[in-house]
């Protein structure tokens, strides 16, 4: 498949996104701040001003006995849709369950009650055919009264079922419910393109190669990585030719920040992770390899392809043109 799939959700994501300002602001960010959009601006996360937002999910059958969330009845995926937000934003989901049998809804790393925790022990899952609305809060860092540090609630998180099969949902997230959160800080820099990957037991968004996703990107474009990890094993997530800094964002503050430069990330269940990359950035367009660096499970599947291409859709290959607005960086 082609990032038409599902993992072509920013679209969707930006969709409910611009039911707000802040995608108005996204994606006019010079119009906005009165300055002049220039090649190198970037649009910048905005909101963080507690705004309340809204959507509706569907819990769904799938064919060959899949499960999955969607934003529309019958347009459930797997995994499901990207859902967004910023630091100060809540956001309450209206949670439909079409399937025969109860459900629920379990979010990582944002704020909720036990009545939005999404499992039976505190009565918050969902009865087959049933629906109910989960409050997710987020915030940003700030002082505690004792003079300490908290924590803001930006970072790559993820949610899934916590009821079908097993009281932890593990037949729901085998079969496919979960899906991605991003939370962003107000200021962070916003991808062109996003991409979820999420190493499901022994599988790529529950396929394994050569139907694993294949996700396309022009040369040039911020693109944005999500991992997720779930079942039994533990992953090395591995991208070819392309690298990035292990801290909250993937991008590194300035020549002097001490965040640690990688190409391979070791995940264990429930661990998430993203970064953002400029495709091709020194390397050049192609066919760019992306997989589980554990070999069995390179060799049983888990693999796919990240398609960089020229703006005409063509392909170097072999050398790569210098990128523009490169030419400044030493070195070069
Ligand atoms: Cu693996």
């Amino acid at each position: 498949m082609t990032d038409s799939g599902p993992n072509a959700r920013p679209l969707v994501s930006r969709r409910w996104f611009a039911t707000g300002a802040a995608a108005v602001a996204a994606t006019l960010p010079g119009l906005l701040a009165g300055t002049p959009a220039t090649a190198d601006s970037k649009p910048t996360a905005q909101g963080g001003s507690g705004q309340e937002r809204h959507m509706t999910l569907y819990m769904e059958k799938l064919p060959g006995g899949q499960l999955g969330y969607g934003l529309e009845p019958g347009k459930a995926t797997v995994p499901g849709p990207l859902i967004e937000l910023t630091e100060g934003d809540t956001l309450y989901i209206d949670v439909v369950n079409n399937l025969d049998t109860a459900a629920s809804l379990h979010v990582h790393g944002v704020d909720y009650d036990t009545a939005s925790d999404g499992t039976a022990m505190n009565n918050s899952a969902i009865e087959a055919g049933g629906r109910r609305t989960y409050v997710w809060r987020t915030h940003a860092p700030g002082k505690r009264h004792d003079g300490t540090w908290e924590a803001g609630s930006a970072g790559y998180w993820h949610y899934h079922d916590h009821v079908v099969g097993t009281e932890h949902g593990t037949g729901g997230i085998r079969k496919g419910l979960f899906g991605p959160v991003v939370v962003r800080r107000k200021g962070d820099v916003l991808p062109d393109k996003q991409f979820t990957v999420v190493f499901n037991d022994m599988t790529i968004n529950n396929r394994t190669a050569p139907d694993t996703p294949t996700f396309t990107a022009v040369r040039g474009e911020r693109v944005e990585f999500i991992v997720i990890t779930h079942g039994d094993f533990f992953h090395t997530f591995h991208v070819h030719g392309h690298r990035w800094a292990d801290n909250r964002t993937g991008i590194i503050d300035g020549p002097q920040d001490v965040s640690r430069v990688i190409d391979t990330k070791t995940t264990g269940p429930a661990d998430s992770f993203g970064f953002q990359v400029i495709a091709g950035e020194r390397v050049g367009s192609g066919a760019w390899m992306y997989h589980c660096h554990v070999q069995s499970h390179s060799d049983m599947g888990m693999s796919g392809v990240f398609m960089v291409t020229e703006a005409d859709g063509t392909v170097t290959g072999g050398t790569p043109p210098p990128m523009d607005g490169m030419s400044h960086m030493p070195g070069m």
